[in-house]
């Protein structure tokens, strides 16, 4: 395939309801689409996930805006493109810049599973037929608020319930938690909000049988994480740590981690999302997807990745309907009352973009073209 043109517009979107963690809150989301398309005039459409403000990562939404405009969309452009598999070695000598990568190296993933009219999780070599799906609470105004929170989503059929955690509101908000609800699959998830000095205080996590810690510690750290594993029961899942196939090959030889998160944009595209799988699943090492508050277009990234037969665990990939009154996809994802999503049958992701809907939230877009 050769890419003509290659569209990018940020949209502006209110989430339902705030988002808090460890680094900060999230209200309204500023997310850049990426639509590249083809000579023949196929389509295809990715979201990049940096944020309003460069705390998860160094990224946010200007940088990968000014980096997919100025170096990364004239990569792909007139480039000779046998297959989506190549784009992220067009991009290799551009460092880091993971999300703006992602965002055009999925779109141009989609477009190709269009060209060959198949779903995108087949092209990826997906193989799940249904995919298990838990939810991430944020930092909430009071534990009560949490329990309420929960209550509802598990009646809503979530397999596992993610809270979020910072110094100051751990220990006894898990044990709130555990007191409600003894045997729920329950995590937590600190976004490098501790110290190994405080690993007396995270072994006490212990007897609160969690399925896993995520990202206890420095947003790049390995080998902290590993001496806090050889410290304390509860498995460490990896999330901001690991932003490739080495980084996961380090941390699993050092023993950082027993689980690790795979998101998108935080590993530069599906390309190297399926190297972080296939090493993990060499390793016996489980792993399940991450999730950045993603309008449809990302989401619907997330779910074609999940099929793969690494994802062992429920993702945060949830349903539209807890994120925005209406999303930019149609139909929305939803979620079955058992917890999980099945991947749509259609061609690329699988879903129609909502073009007029798109318009309506485009607050700048940019066409870039030979
Ligand atoms: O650490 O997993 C995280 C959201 C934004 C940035 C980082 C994270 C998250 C989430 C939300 O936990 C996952 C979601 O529901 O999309
Ligand atoms: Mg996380």
């Amino acid at each position: 395939m050769i890419i003509r043109r290659v569209e990018l517009r940020e949209i502006h979107l209110t989430l339902l309801h705030p988002f808090e963690t460890s680094f900060g809150r999230t209200m309204e989301r500023r997310i850049i689409l990426v639509r590249v398309e083809d000579v023949d005039g196929r389509e295809g459409w990715g979201e990049c996930v940096a944020e309003e403000g460069p705390f998860y990562s160094e990224e946010w939404t200007e940088s990968a805006w000014a980096v997919m405009d100025q170096f990364l969309a004239p990569l792909v452009i007139g480039a000779a493109i046998e297959s989506a598999e190549v784009v992220d070695g067009l991009f290799a000598h551009v460092r880091g810049n993971r999300m703006a990568k992602a965002a055009i190296e999925t779109a141009v993933w989609d477009l190709d599973a269009h060209r060959r009219h198949l779903p995108l999780w087949k092209l990826l070599g997906g193989t799940r037929e249904e995919i298990a799906c838990g939810v991430s609470i944020g930092l909430q105004p009071t534990p009560s608020a949490l329990l309420e929170k929960i209550e509802r989503e598990l009646s809503a059929g979530y397999q596992r319930i993610k809270i979020k955690i910072k110094p100051g509101h751990d220990l006894a908000l898990v044990e709130a938690v555990r007191a409600r609800f003894p045997d729920i699959p329950l995590m937590v998830d600190a976004n490098s909000a501790y110290r190994l000095s405080d690993a007396p205080m995270i072994r006490e996590l212990d007897r609160f049988k969690l399925m896993m810690i995520e990202q206890p510690l420095g947003h790049d750290d390995i080998v902290q994480h590993a001496r806090l594993q050889r410290e304390i029961a509860t498995p460490i899942c990896l999330d901001e740590s690991i932003r490739s196939s080495d980084d996961a090959l380090h941390a699993i030889e050092v023993g950082a981690c027993r689980i690790i998160n795979i998101k998108l944009g935080r590993v530069g595209g599906h390309m190297e999302a399926r190297r972080v799988e296939l090493v993990c699943r060499e390793r016996a090492i489980p792993v399940w997807c991450g999730g950045m508050l993603e309008a449809g277009i990302g989401r619907a990234h997330n779910i074609a990745l999940s099929t793969l037969s690494g994802f062992t665990l429920p993702g945060d990939v949830s349903a539209s309907a807890r994120y925005w009154d209406e999303d930019i996809i149609d139909p929305p994802v939803t979620v079955t009352n058992r917890g999980t999503i099945v991947p749509p049958s259609g061609p690329g992701i699988g879903f129609a973009v909502k073009r007029d809907r798109i318009e309506k939230l485009t607050v700048r877009s940019k066409v870039i073209k030979a």
